[in-house]
């Protein structure tokens, strides 16, 4: 059976990672087996999750994963015409490529308070002795990518005024549809999910959640994709 290697559950929601969260949900709305593997990004393929192993096959980065998925299972995007596919593409750049950013500042750099809860679910179940050091260290890290960039330099009232533009357009788009390109899911409502239950449902406190808290059709939307895909959680 495939194998998905993510993050451990927390927080009531999928996963911690909006990709991994993206992939599993893929897998849900395609009906798609799978059983999953609790892990760290430490030794994945390409230092991040989620990978995938499927028969001998490990495939790393939730879009080469879909691209996998497509061909190997179930296309969810197979009724889409081009400029519907145009337009996931375009969306899920501004999700994972830009919303993301503001995402991964409001845990690992704005508040204290955000960095411990965010510590504590991905670094929790070390041993202490190590746990610190890890931690820290993967801290420093990912400031200086999100330094790198270049949202590490704006004032913070700036990384969330560009977040909200985002969720702006997102709420825009989806308008009062059950999914974003139509009645069925498609693989742009995999990532917009995975992002967005990553801001408005989980613990990490920022202008962004509670903008995003304000977009009724946003939140209606995690619900019930969450209801819909997730019942057993
Ligand atoms: N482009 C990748 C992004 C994956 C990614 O950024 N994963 C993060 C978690 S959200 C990760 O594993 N980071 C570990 C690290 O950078 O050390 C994808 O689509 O899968």
């Amino acid at each position: 059976m495939l194998k998905l290697y993510q993050f451990e559950r927390t927080w009531n929601i999928p996963n911690l990672s909006p990709f991994c969260c993206k992939i599993e949900t893929y897998l849900r709305m395609a009906d798609i087996d799978y059983e999953i593997v609790p892990v760290l990004p430490i030794g994945a393929p390409k230092g991040k999750l989620p990978y995938i192993e499927d028969n001998g096959r490990i495939i790393a980065d939730s879009r080469f994963i879909v691209t996998y998925l497509k061909s190997s299972y179930t296309n969810l995007d197979e009724d889409l015409n081009d400029a519907e596919l145009a337009i996931s593409i375009a969306m899920q750049r501004l999700l994972e490529e830009h919303l993301f950013w503001a995402v991964l500042y409001s845990r690992w750099q704005y508040t204290d308070e955000n960095w411990k809860i965010n510590k504590k679910a991905i670094f929790g179940r070390l041993p202490p002795v190590i746990r610190d050091i890890v931690a820290n260290r993967t801290r420093r890290k990912i400031q200086r990518q999100i330094y790198g960039h270049g949202t590490g330099r704006h004032q913070a009232e700036e990384i969330f005024a560009l977040g909200k533009q985002d969720l702006d357009a997102l709420s825009a788009a989806l308008a009062n549809k059950k999914y974003f390109l139509g009645d069925q899911p498609t693989t742009l409502d995999s990532s917009a999910f995975g992002l967005l239950i990553n801001i408005i449902g989980c613990p990490i406190e920022s202008p962004l959640k509670d903008y995003g808290l304000t977009k009724k059709n946003l939140s209606d939307y995690v619900n019930r994709v969450k209801h819909e895909f997730y019942q057993n959680l």
